[in-house]
């Protein structure tokens, strides 16, 4: 083990530059190139990588301190004694090759200035000097047809496996059209885009002057520069995200949209801890990016549909057809409706119609309310009426075990099978619709099952349910057995997979193979995620279903 000096390598023509960023701290393992502090000018930022491998033992820079090629950044301890070699020459080869790309970029610039000077018709914007990268991919792209750009405005980012750099344009005017789209691998003198009216008479020489520094620190390889050029923090050119290339690259890989994220460092730069507290924020719902607030906005209740794709709501003047009154949405109603309208739009949802003979089991159901209003039965269950809905929930747990994808909910391309059974039921309330939850309905009883239901709907037409009553559902009922009906098509709850809608039960004629008979049928609708779920289990499901209701003793089986 020995103690090596890791410094400032060269930086290109950068005198001094501030310390902005700290990425790594005492006793954090490097890996060599591991980017340690981002540095910036008023022209640029860049990362400064680590020579070697080792374990930072002690940092000699701050936050705002100055540092030039040659300041000391840190202490590294590296394994043997190789690591004494410090990055010097590196440094120096860098430097005889970062030279001359500082130069050629500065003569391009000027020859970009001096041409945009003369030109009044359409302009062409091409990849400048990006030293000694080839084939960068384009990750970002800032701008769209028909934008104001200002010159060195920011266009695209381009990034190889070292680095990460904006590159601005060449000239100023209105975006005409775009010649490259993110993905494509661009060079340097590639057709970027193509500006209109370009107003670049004035440019400034400052145009070549400040692409100079851009260039020798990408085409500085001990560097490893992780180079945004002509991003001020003070002037926040088109309000881009002020970060340094690896935090936009962290956020790209979470898909953060960067400049939603509000920075806490230097300046208001956003940091690693900046997007991984975003993303917490987002992930427990206390945060909604911008697109998912306008996804929700466009499925949610009262748009008209052009968010679809579709022609616009009919928007119609009824007071013209008679008197109207008009009363808002409740709280309720706007939060399921864009939940079902989701659910109904996103979910290839297909409903199987059934009946089953529950004949018996209604008389049982009677019977035992008759009874326990007899025999006055004490104790936790006293004045407890056994429903049919609790029954139902103890036959769809039977089934949900023997079919157990119907149990399950859809994550990407995997199936995520839960071995609780957790079971809502659609509750009506004069505010609209809730779905209160029988948790571990398994290791219930009927009685404990029809008391909890009739504590949870009274809390429900009270509005006094608590979210964790109504969260955790693996499965939904929703029964209208009460009221009336024959069949209808309930939607699923996402992200479960299937739900079962109950109709009223109607004594129907039934063929015992001799004779009709009257039995009590009950007509069950099952609703079934086609992703999850096929035709044929949906109908063994409601099959299983039915000879569970039609004897009970199955269940034992
Ligand atoms: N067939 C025939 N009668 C039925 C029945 C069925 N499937 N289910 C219940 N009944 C009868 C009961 O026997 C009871 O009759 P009595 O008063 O004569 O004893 C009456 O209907 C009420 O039943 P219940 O007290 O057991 O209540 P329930 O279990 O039917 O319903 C609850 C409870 C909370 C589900 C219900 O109040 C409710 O809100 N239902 C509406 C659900 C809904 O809105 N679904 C649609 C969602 S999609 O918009």
């Amino acid at each position: 083990m020995s103690l090596i000096e890791i410094k400032v390598p060269d930086i290109g023509d950068f005198a001094e530059v501030t310390v902005i960023e700290l990425m790594v701290k005492p006793g954090d393992p490097v890996k060599a190139e591991q980017s340690l502090i981002t540095v910036e000018s008023d022209k640029a930022s860049m990362e400064i990588p680590c020579s070697h491998a080792g374990v930072v033992r002690e940092l000699k820079v701050a936050l705002g301190d100055k540092v030039k090629e040659g300041s000391l950044v840190l202490m590294l301890e590296v394994q043997g004694a190789a690591g004494a070699a410090a990055p010097v020459a590196p440094a120096a080869e860098s430097k005889q090759a970062a030279a001359p790309v500082a130069q050629s970029q500065a003569a391009s610039s000027s020859a970009a200035s001096a041409s945009a000077a003369a030109s009044v018709g359409p302009v062409e914007v091409r990849v400048p000097d990006i030293g000694d990268f080839k084939n960068v991919a384009v990750i970002e792209i800032f701008v769209k047809p028909g934008d104001n750009i200002r010159l060195e405005q920011s266009l695209i980012t381009v990034e190889s496996d070292k680095a990460a750099m904006e590159i601005p344009s060449s000239h100023a005017g209105v975006l005409k059209e775009l010649k490259v789209k993110v993905g494509d691998k661009v060079n340097i003198g590639d057709l970027l885009a193509m500006l209109e009216g370009a107003a670049s008479a004035a440019a400034p020489p400052a145009a070549a002057a400040s692409a100079a520094p851009v260039a020798a620190a990408a085409a500085a390889p001990a560097v490893a520069a992780l180079a945004v050029p002509a991003h001020n923090p003070t002037s926040a050119p088109l309000g881009l995200p002020h970060a340094s290339p690896s935090v936009r690259k962290f956020a790209r890989e979470l898909g953060v949209p960067l400049n939603e994220v509000k920075g806490s460092g230097l300046k208001g730069r956003i940091t690693d801890a900046d997007v991984q507290s975003f993303t917490r924020s987002v992930m427990s719902g206390a945060v909604q990016t911008l697109a998912a607030a306008a996804q929700a906005k466009s499925v949610g209740a009262g748009n008209d549909g052009a968010g679809l794709g579709l022609i616009p709501w009919p928007k119609v003047d009824f007071a013209k057809f008679g008197s109207i009154e008009r009363k808002e949405l409740s709280r309720i109603k706007k939060i399921s409706g864009a939940n079902l309208l989701r659910n109904a739009i996103m979910i290839p949802a297909v409903t199987n119609h059934d009946d089953c003979d529950i004949t018996e089991l209604e008389a049982f159901r009677v019977s035992t309310n008759l009874e326990n209003e007899k025999t006055g039965k004490a104790g936790v269950h006293a004045g407890v009426k056994v429903t049919m809905l609790a029954f139902l929930i103890k036959a769809c747990v039977a089934a949900l075990k023997k079919f157990p994808e119907f149990n399950s909910s859809l994550d990407g391309d995997a199936l995520i099978y839960k071995q609780y059974f957790h079971i809502g039921f659609a509750a009506d309330t004069p505010n609209g619709l809730m779905v209160p939850v029988i948790k571990d309905a398994d290791k219930k009883g009927i009685m404990q099952i029809s008391q909890e239901m009739s504590e949870l709907a009274k809390k429900a037409r009270d509005g006094k349910l608590s979210p964790a009553e109504m969260s955790g559902a693996s499965f939904t009922i929703s029964s209208l057995g009460g009221i009336g009906g024959r069949y209808f098509t309930p939607i699923i709850n996402a992200p479960e997979v299937a739900i079962l809608g109950v109709c009223k039960s109607t004594i129907q004629p039934v063929w015992d193979g001799k004779a009709f008979q009257p039995r009590l049928m009950l007509p069950l609708s099952l609703t079934w995620d086609h992703r999850v779920i096929d035709g044929a289990a949906a109908a063994r499901f409601n099959v299983y279903l039915g000879q569970i209701l039609g004897d009970f003793r199955r269940v034992l089986l």
